[in-house]
C-alpha cells in the first residue's frame, strides 16, 4: 500500500509509512542514505514506493555531505538516512560541518525499540545526546502519533532562520506501530521558535546615514547572502551599483557579487586577496552582510578593523556581537534588510556625490597592483594555481558547480576560480572537513545530472571518503575528481614550513594509491598528467567523458599558498608571495632529516 492509499484510508499509517509520507509533503525527492537493522521498516517503504529516491552511500559521513552539497546546490533541505549505533555516530561528522555552514539538513536515524533503550542494546548510543551540540533542535520520538508533526517541525527549523541540521530519531517500534498521519497544513508550528527576518527600520536609516557619510567603505558578504537565496544576491548587486562601495565577500559567499564586477576586490581573510584585506583594515564604514566574523577573518581581533563604523545584518541575534562589537546591528533576512536598504538609498533626497569615494578607490587601485596572487609561472611543472586557472577557463561557459576538499587545493580554487553566480560552490568552510568534497559532489550532481560537477581535490584529502567512488558509479553520476597531487597534505605542510621550523612532521603522503588504477577499480575513468603543455587537452578529455573521473593532476610539490595572514597577526601584517621565504622552502627535511627539494 503506498503513501497516498493510506491517506485515503482514514491517515491510519504504519511509522515507517509516516515517515515517507511526511517527506513527500516536504517535498523532497532524494535522500542519501544507508541501511542497517534499526531503519529496516522504513527502508522496506522505500522498496514499495518508486516517487522519492534513494541515493545509497558507502559510508554515513558521505551520506551526509551529500546531502549538504545537495541543499547548498539548490536551496532544499538535504535528507540523509542512517541507522542506529554506528549509523548516527558517522553521522556526527557532516552534522556538525552543516551547523558551522549553515546548511538546512534532515537526519533520520534508527533507534533501539523504545523497552530496549538504555539497556546496552545491540548497536544502542545516545544519539540525541550525542547529536545535540552538532544540531540545531533534534527529538527522541516515543509516539507514534507525533511522528508526522516532528518531521514537519523538523524541516520547519532546518530552513527556517539560520539554517542548520535537525536530528529525528525513531526507534524501531515507532516505525512498525500504527498511528495517525497529519499533513503540514494542520500541524501547529511550535511558538518558541519564530525567527525575526524583517529588520527594524530604524536601524537601517541608521546604516544608511553611516553609509551615505563615508569616505573609505567596504561590504563585507558572507554565506547568509547565498542561504538567503538568489533575490538577496540581486538586491547585493544592486546595492553594490547605487552605492559603487569596494565589495569582498568570504569563502563562503563566493557568487554572491560576481567576481567579473569591477567593485569585486577578491575574497578576504587568511588567504583572502592584499586589497581586500587593505580595504577591511583601513575602511571607515564596514558593511557585513550575512557574515559571522570568523577568525580567519578577523585575524587579531584587537587590531581588527581599528577605524571603522560597523553595521551587521544577520538573521542569528546570538551572531551580532559574538566576536566583534558593532555600531548597528540588524537582525532580519539578509533578503528583507538589503530590499528596505535599496529602497531607502534611493530615496535619498539627495544622493552622496560619487567623488568622495575618489581617494578611496586610488588605494584600491594600488593595492591591487600589488598582484597579491601572483605566482611563478613554470614550463616543466604544473603551478597548482596554474591548474585551477585552466580549470576554470575551459569550464566557465559550462553549466559548472564546484564543490572542494580541505587544504591548499580549496584556497587556490577560491582564489582562481572566478564564481559568477550563487550556488555554484560548496565547500567546507567552519569545519574544513577533509572527505567532504567527493560526496557533496554526488549530491551536486544528483541534484543537476545534465551539469557538470567538479571536486577540487587535494591528495590526502580525497583519501577521505573514496569509497564514495562507487555511489557515483552505481547512480551513474559523472562527477569529475581534479586532484592537485604534490604528495603531500600541503596545508600542513606549509605551516609547519612556516610557523614549526620546517620539521615536516608526517604530512609527507607516502605509498601514494595510483590514483589512475583506483578509479578504474572503481569502473571509473583514471586521467593523469604531469606537463603543463598536456594540460588543456586532459582537461577536455575529463570533461568530454560521461563518467565519473578521477583526474591525478601532478603539481609542484611545495608551492605555498599566498597571500597568508599568520595567526594572531593583523590584516596588514600578511604574508605576500614575494616575501616567501624560497630558503625556507629549499631548507626542508622530512622526519628522516631527508633534504626534500
Ligand atoms: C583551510 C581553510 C582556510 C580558510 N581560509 C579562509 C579565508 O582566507 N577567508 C575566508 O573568508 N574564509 C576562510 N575559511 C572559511 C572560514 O573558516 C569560515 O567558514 C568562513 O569565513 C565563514 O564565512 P561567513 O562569515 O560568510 O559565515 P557562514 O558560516 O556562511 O555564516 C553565515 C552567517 O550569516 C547568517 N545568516 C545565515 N542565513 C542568513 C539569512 N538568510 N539572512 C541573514 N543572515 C543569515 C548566519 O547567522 C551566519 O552568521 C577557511 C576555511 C578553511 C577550511
Ligand atoms: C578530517 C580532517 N582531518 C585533519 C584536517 C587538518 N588538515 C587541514 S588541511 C590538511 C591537509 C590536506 O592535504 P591535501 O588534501 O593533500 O590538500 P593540499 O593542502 O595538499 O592541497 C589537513 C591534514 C582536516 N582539515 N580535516
Amino acid at each position: 500500500m503506498t503513501g497516498t492509499d493510506n491517506q485515503a484510508s482514514g491517515n491510519r499509517m504504519t511509522g515507517a509509512e509516516i515517515v515517507l509520507q511526511a517527506l513527500r509533503d516536504n517535498g523532497v525527492e532524494h535522500i542519501f542514505g544507508y541501511p542497517g537493522g534499526a531503519v529496516l521498516p522504513i527502508y522496506d517503504e522505500i522498496f514499495q514506493q518508486d516517487d522519492i529516491q534513494h541515493i545509497l552511500v558507502r559510508h554515513e559521513q558521505g551520506a551526509g555531505h551529500a546531502a549538504e552539497g545537495y541543499a547548498r546546490s539548490t536551496g532544499k533541505v538535504g535528507v540523509m538516512l542512517v541507522t542506529s549505533g554506528p549509523g548516527a555516530t558517522n553521522a556526527v561528522t557532516p552534522l556538525q560541518d552543516a551547523l558551522m555552514d549553515s546548511i538546512p539538513l534532515v537526519c533520520l536515524s534508527g533507534q533501539v525499540p523504545t523497552t530496549l533503550i538504555g539497556s546496552d542494546a545491540f548497536q544502542e548510543c545516545d544519539t540525541v545526546g550525542i547529536t545535540r551540540p552538532c544540531t540545531k533542535h533534534n527529538w527522541l520520538v516515543k509516539d507514534v502519533n507525533e511522528l508526522a508533526a516532528v518531521i514537519h517541525e523538523a524541516f520547519r527549523i532546518a530552513q527556517s532562520g539560520r539554517p542548520g541540521p535537525v536530528v529525528v530519531d525513531i526507534p524501531k517500534d515507532i516505525q512498525f506501530a500504527t498511528g495517525t498521519y497529519t499533513p503540514p497544513e494542520a500541524h501547529h508550528v511550535q511558538k518558541s521558535y519564530q525567527p525575526k527576518i524583517q529588520g527594524d527600520l530604524n536601524k537601517i536609516n541608521q546604516a544608511i546615514e553611516l553609509m551615505k557619510n563615508a569616505r573609505r567603505p567596504v561590504i563585507y558578504s558572507g554565506g547568509g547572502v547565498v542561504n538567503s537565496g538568489p533575490e538577496a544576491c540581486k538586491l547585493l548587486r544592486e546595492l553594490v551599483e547605487l552605492t559603487d562601495f569596494p565589495i569582498t565577500s568570504t569563502l563562503m559567499g563566493l557568487g554572491a557579487y560576481p567576481a567579473s564586477g569591477k567593485n569585486w576586490l577578491g575574497m578576504l581573510g587568511m588567504h583572502g586577496s592584499y586589497e581586500a584585506n587593505m580595504a577591511m583594515h583601513d575602511c571607515d564604514v564596514m558593511v557585513c552582510i550575512g557574515a559571522r566574523f570568523d577568525d580567519r577573518i578577523t585575524g587579531r581581533l584587537n587590531a581588527f578593523s581599528p577605524n571603522s563604523k560597523k553595521i551587521h545584518i544577520d538573521i542569528d541575534p546570538s551572531s551580532i556581537n559574538k566576536n566583534v562589537r558593532v555600531d548597528v546591528g540588524i537582525l532580519g533576512d539578509v533578503g528583507n534588510v538589503l530590499e528596505d536598504m535599496v529602497r531607502l538609498w534611493r530615496a535619498l533626497p539627495q544622493k552622496p556625490a560619487a567623488e568622495r569615494l575618489g581617494d578611496w578607490w586610488g588605494d584600491v587601485a594600488r593595492w591591487r597592483a600589488r598582484n597579491s596572487f601572483a605566482y611563478k609561472p613554470s614550463d616543466d611543472v604544473i603551478m597548482p594555481q596554474y591548474a585551477i586557472q585552466r580549470l576554470y577557463e575551459l569550464t566557465k561557459h559550462r553549466d559548472t558547480y564546484i564543490t572542494t576538499e580541505v587544504g591548499q587545493h580549496q584556497m587556490w580554487a577560491a582564489q582562481f576560480y572566478g564564481f559568477e553566480q550563487p550556488n555554484r560552490w560548496m565547500t567546507s568552510g567552519g569545519l574544513g572537513t577533509m572527505g567532504y568534497g567527493l560526496p557533496a559532489a554526488l549530491g551536486v550532481q544528483i541534484a543537476h545530472p545534465e551539469s557538470l560537477v567538479i571536486d577540487i581535490a587535494g591528495d590526502a584529502s580525497i583519501q577521505m571518503c573514496i569509497q564514495e567512488m562507487s555511489a557515483a558509479i552505481q547512480h551513474n553520476a559523472p562527477i569529475k575528481i581534479f586532484i592537485l597531487n604534490n604528495q603531500y597534505m600541503g596545508m600542513v605542510r606549509q605551516w609547519q614550513q612556516l610557523l614549526h621550523g620546517n620539521r615536516l612532521s608526517n604530512s609527507y603522503t607516502e605509498a601514494m594509491p595510483d590514483f589512475v588504477k583506483l578509479a578504474e577499480a572503481y569502473g571509473a575513468v583514471g586521467l593523469r598528467c604531469e606537463k603543463p603543455g598536456d594540460l588543456d587537452a586532459a582537461i577536455q578529455e575529463m570533461i568530454d567523458v560521461n563518467k565519473p573521473v578521477i583526474f591525478d593532476c601532478r603539481v609542484a610539490n611545495l608551492a605555498n599558498c599566498f597571500p597568508m595572514i599568520p595567526s594572531g597577526k593583523a590584516h596588514n601584517e600578511m604574508l605576500l608571495p614575494d616575501e616567501a621565504t624560497d630558503e625556507a622552502v629549499a631548507n626542508a627535511i622530512d622526519a628522516k632529516g631527508r633534504q626534500l627539494v
